[in-house]
């Protein structure tokens, strides 16, 4: 069950061959050079071309927010995904070199190098450039991990799933311990985590760093583990319209040769802390792997050549609600670096307009978040003792 959502969430892997790289030298959190919370770099609507498809700007409140910040480069944001386009024009400047996880494979490929492709801009795309899409938190750093894929996951046999199901979180593991230990102050977690990444939601939670996951595509009663469990901040997906996302249901290969009929949405229920809008997204992809994309779920940005770097599409899912709590999570820390992260998952909540029954509900948790609210509650909030 654990495998299927996780397959679901982040879609199967390619033919494979690269193996990892060592890792790259990063300049630490302390490298940094120390500078005040910078407010939008914008003033009124953003140049970025793309920023009409972006409603949920609006919706949010985010404009508003950025009159108090749009984040600071010495709030580190971690992103632990499959892998990412370091190249992609939005994102230079603000993705940090790659950490990629040993023994495991990272092919230059679709959809190994789109998913955290499009995750890392949604948060951090440069905004006001000029080009593509304006990010969350433009102002923030990513630093990115890769974990890359296994010819495990590729078997789909019920056996090496649960191989990998182990391998996976190890490796995630690992990386999120990385990524703590270089100072990132939240980290985005866009898949279904396996039981073995444990210890490294404790390390993080344990280093006052907000992990944020998230609730997962299988529409179930139960958002994906570690919600409601460990301290962290559940996020599941909501469409243009504050409605909870759910597909019809529909066939699809859940192992080699075994169909089954399943309802992809939302999962919800204990643990659930927010939701935020993932459907109708144009997202950063790698540039070269678009000419396989354009299927009935993914459209060319009719932009002309130079929009090739994007994909817009109807279809989304919780891994684009995470990012978007993640980049909220990171302006609150730009803002108030003092407060620890309890605090600053409260801040989310209590900002986040509420939807459906009042007050916490399973559906949709708290409410979908609200930038410039929860920043302003943010702004008066009582120190961390
Ligand atoms: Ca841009
Ligand atoms: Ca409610």
């Amino acid at each position: 069950m654990k495998c299927r959502a996780f397959v679901l969430l982040i879609s199967a892997a390619g033919s494979l061959s690269v193996h990892a790289s060592s890792r790259p030298r990063l300049p630490s959190a302390s490298m940094v050079p120390a500078t005040a919370t910078r407010p939008s770099p914008v003033v009124g609507r953003p140049n970025d071309p793309l920023f009409g498809t972006q409603y949920y700007f609006e919706t949010m409140n985010v404009l508003e927010a950025w009159r108090i910040t749009a984040g600071s480069p010495t709030c580190l944001v971690g992103v632990l995904d499959t892998g990412f386009d370091l190249k992609h024009p939005d994102l230079r400047g603000n993705l940090l070199p790659e950490y990629q996880a040993e023994g495991m494979e990272h092919p230059d490929s679709w959809p190994v190098k789109h998913h955290g492709t499009a995750v890392a801009g949604l948060i951090a795309a440069k905004a006001n450039n000029g080009i593509g899409l304006a990010g969350l938190a433009p102002e923030c750093r990513i630093l990115p991990a890769a974990y890359g894929t296994h010819a495990l996951f590729r078997e789909r046999t019920p056996e090496a799933s649960r191989q990998w199901n182990i391998l996976v979180g190890q490796k995630q593991a690992q990386a999120m311990r990385y990524l703590v230990d270089k100072g990132c102050r939240v980290i985005n977690c866009s898949f279904t985590p396996a039981l073995s990444l444990k210890a490294g939601f404790e390390y993080a939670i344990a280093h006052d760093v907000v992990v944020v996951v998230a609730s997962g595509n299988v529409n179930s009663h139960r958002p994906a583990w570690p919600a409601g469990v460990l301290d962290v901040l559940c996020v599941g997906g909501v469409d243009q319209n504050d409605q909870r996302w759910v597909d019809p249901p529909k066939e699809v290969e859940v192992a080699k040769g075994q169909k089954k009929t399943i309802t992809q949405g939302s999962a919800y229920g204990i643990g659930l802390n927010v939701v935020a809008p993932m459907r109708g997204l144009a997202v950063c992809t790698p540039r070269h792997f678009n000419d396989h994309l354009l299927d009935d779920q993914w459209k060319e940005v009719p932009l002309g050549k130079a929009m090739r770097w994007y994909l817009h599409g109807e279809k989304g899912g919780t891994s684009y609600a995470t990012p978007m709590a993640t980049a909220l999570v990171a302006l609150i820390r730009s803002l108030r670096p003092d407060l620890d992260y309890r605090q600053v998952i409260k801040i989310v909540e209590q900002g986040a307009d509420d939807l459906g029954e009042k007050g916490w509900d399973k559906y949709t948790g708290w409410g979908r978040i609200n930038f410039a609210k929860s920043l302003k509650l943010a702004q008066s909030w009582p120190k961390a003792r």
